[in-house]
């Protein structure tokens, strides 16, 4: 879906990964596959519309809801959610559906942003940048009680990876709440090695199940340029596989979700193919 923010292109994000080979590049790893296709978007014939700084609120429910339920009933059957999106406001229905399985759900958040606004703090009223906070519990009632419950996970229960577009309202809350963020400059100063032990080290004895969110901008716009919110200086194309790497040999990772691909802003798909070969990391897939 594209209806968390105002550029176009995001939702066929999914084909564009389908298209980059994989569902077969996990089969090759030995995995069984289950396609379950695309989830219908609800889409308003008269045009979006806002409410109280929250644009397409009614469509960004109503996908949420549909997603929650088909990642509940997915995951009541066992096996291993990988979500393709789409921009991120899907998570608020991805781990609304997830998050009711697990008792102390981790969640790592890869991206170049934080996604901690609200409403009250947004500065462009696009629920792609808010659904961190509502899965924190912060928010409009109608997207943090989707699924029945708040919050989804706890404060201490949360990683960032990759930050570097943070904003002013997001800044408070994590200083606030204590939110665990390795930014750019922890990357660049302990090297993505150190960060991903930190990380996984953090989470181990916390959590029942960890959840990766990966935001394809969370890389550098020169090796990821099709993402609709890129910010210079990001995660390298190899930072990039070192932290799947890492995350596989952890074995800890429970459900993933790679969004905000979008293939009308990329460059000869580039950016799905790296998503492409960034879930085979995380699945296993080794050098030799
Ligand atoms: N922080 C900005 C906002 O809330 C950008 C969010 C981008 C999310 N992918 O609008």
């Amino acid at each position: 879906m594209d209806l968390g923010q105002v550029r176009r292109g995001v939702d066929m994000g999914p084909s564009a990964m389908r298209y980059a080979g994989l569902i077969e590049g996990i089969k090759e790893l030995g995995f069984d596959v289950v396609d379950y296709g695309d989830i219908t978007i609800h889409r308003s014939s008269n045009g979006s519309k806002q409410e109280q700084n929250l644009k397409n609120l009614q469509e960004v429910i109503k996908t949420s809801e549909e997603l929650c339920r088909d990642l509940d009933q997915i995951l009541s059957k066992g096996g291993f959610p990988l979500v393709l999106g789409g921009d991120h406001s899907m998570s608020i229905g991805s781990i609304a559906g997830i998050s009711k399985h697990y008792k102390n759900l981790g969640v790592i958040w890869y991206d170049a942003h934080t996604d901690l606004n609200t409403a009250d703090t947004s500065p462009s009223g696009n629920i792609h940048g808010m659904p961190l906070a509502i899965n924190l519990g912060l928010g409009h009632p109608l997207l943090t009680e989707i699924g029945g419950y708040s919050p989804k996970v706890k404060r201490e229960n949360i990683v960032i990876i990759g930050a570097r577009s943070i904003d002013e309202g997001e800044r408070e809350l994590i200083k606030q709440e204590g939110i665990k963020v390795f930014t750019m400059h922890e990357i660049d100063r302990k090297g993505m090695t150190a960060v991903m032990e930190e990380a996984i080290s953090y989470l181990k004895d916390r959590t029942d199940g960890v959840h990766l969110s990966l935001d394809l901008d969370a890389l550098d716009p020169v090796d990821a340029p099709g993402v609709g919110t890129p910010v210079l200086g990001g995660v390298t194309y190899r930072e990039s596989h070192l932290a799947m790497e890492m995350l596989a040999e952890s074995g800890m990772i429970t459900s993933a979700e790679f969004v905000e691909v979008n293939p009308i802003l990329d460059n000869k798909n580039q950016t799905a193919d790296i998503a492409v070969e960034l879930v085979a990391s995380l699945l296993g897939k080794k050098l030799i």
